[in-house]
């Protein structure tokens, strides 16, 4: 959930309904974003009877300020003083509002997996080497797959987001009926954790739907899984990447990465079973390799009978691509719920891998090389 200046378009995630995602875009496209201010017709949707006025001058505001005091016992002077501040957004109500572009997959992947956002991994390695080997010691969660993340989600922290998450959040909260709920509990955490952080809640920016820092974590994954990986006493997710690194890794262990076990291996297909078994929807592996074996599904890399797989099929630029997708491969959809997304996410944290060991030279055996590319072709 980025914005619009580096990728232009808004991307598809796939729009499955329930449940809610742990992590940050609720229904939004990662990568996708906001039009440019300029863009958006003045007083447009649902907050126009709000325009120009601050968000502490209305009633549900004031009534949520209550609560915050009641519940939390914040000083209801202070947060009317932020909220007095601070202004509803409507082009972030047109930005959830427009439906989701979908894109195949040779259009998605060219966004993610692509010599710029390689190097650039390769880069952000090298600059927290230490990092990422404290984070796979700690979580058992590979370097590549966090480096992949905040590749994907940031660009390396380049385009954490332009808009006050204050103001985003509250935008969602009280003038996007459909998910006004789940915002109004973001806005919640988002206080508590600037008030817990000693942070002056209108400074922190962020993506049109409020997510933050170099992995774009909600304020709630913020509350559940952000961590302070270096000791120095705060939760920096924006300026301090050994933070971000442990905090990726941390939401990944806690929602269901298995290390050492495979993402994901291309497969062959032959027979007449194959169509039916294809999943179209992020659930999690309900199939063994073993069955998929047996109904002509063929992994083409070597891979245990016993693992539970899903069978991938995306659209090449030429023909049609089957994989395997095992339940590491899911783990990877808890971050951001799309099979688009989670195959980017893979793919690129292989190609950085494999350009990371080169450049190393000789850091890695020509044998765990000779996997990584071929899991990568
Ligand atoms: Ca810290």
């Amino acid at each position: 959930m980025k914005s619009l200046s580096l990728f232009g378009i808004a991307l598809l995630l796939s729009a499955c309904a329930s449940p809610e995602p742990l992590r940050p875009s609720p229904d939004l496209p990662v990568a996708s974003s906001p039009p440019a201010e300029a863009d958006m017709p003045l007083g447009a949707g649902p907050s126009s009877a709000n325009a120009g006025k601050s968000l502490a001058s209305r009633a549900d505001v004031q009534a949520f300020i209550r609560q915050m005091a009641a519940q939390h016992r914040f000083n209801a002077a202070q947060l009317q003083a932020v909220f007095s501040r601070a202004y509803a957004k409507p082009d972030i109500i047109a930005a959830m509002s427009r439906p989701a572009e979908a894109k195949p997959w040779y259009d998605y992947r060219t966004i993610f997996v692509n010599p710029k956002r390689i190097q650039g991994g390769v880069e952000f390695w090298r600059a927290n080497g230490a990092a990422l080997a404290q984070a796979e010691q700690v979580y058992g969660v590979p370097p590549q797959i966090v480096v992949a993340i905040i590749g994907v989600e940031t660009q390396y922290g380049g385009n954490m987001g332009k808009y006050r998450v204050l103001e985003a959040l509250s935008t969602l909260a009280f003038d996007y009926p459909r998910r006004a709920a789940y915002f109004r509990k973001e806005l919640e955490n988002y206080l508590l954790l600037t008030r817990a952080e000693g942070i002056d809640p209108l400074t922190l920016r962020g993506s049109y739907a409020g997510a933050m820092g170099l992995g774009q974590f909600m304020p709630s994954s913020f509350q559940s899984f952000a961590v302070d990986f270096d000791g120095d006493g705060r939760r920096d997710l924006w300026r301090n990447p050994r933070d971000a690194i442990g905090s990726v890794a941390h939401y990944f262990q806690k929602n269901g990465w298995r290390n050492g076990q495979p993402v994901a291996v291309p497969a062959s297909v032959s027979g007449t079973a194959y169509p039916a078994l294809v999943s179209r929807q992020v659930n999690p592996p309900q199939s063994s390799v073993a069955r998929l074996r047996s109904q002509g599904i063929i992994p083409e890399a070597p891979v245990s009978d016993a693992q539970s797989a899903m069978l991938l099929e995306l659209q090449g630029r030429d023909r049609l691509e089957y994989w395997l997708g095992f339940d590491n491969f899911y783990a990877i959809t808890r971050y951001n719920r799309s099979l688009l997304y989670a195959m980017a996410v893979y793919q690129l944290g292989q190609e950085i891998r494999e350009r990371y060991a080169r450049s190393s030279a000789g850091v890695m055996p020509e044998s765990l090389t000779r996997i990584a590319r071929m899991s990568a072709d």
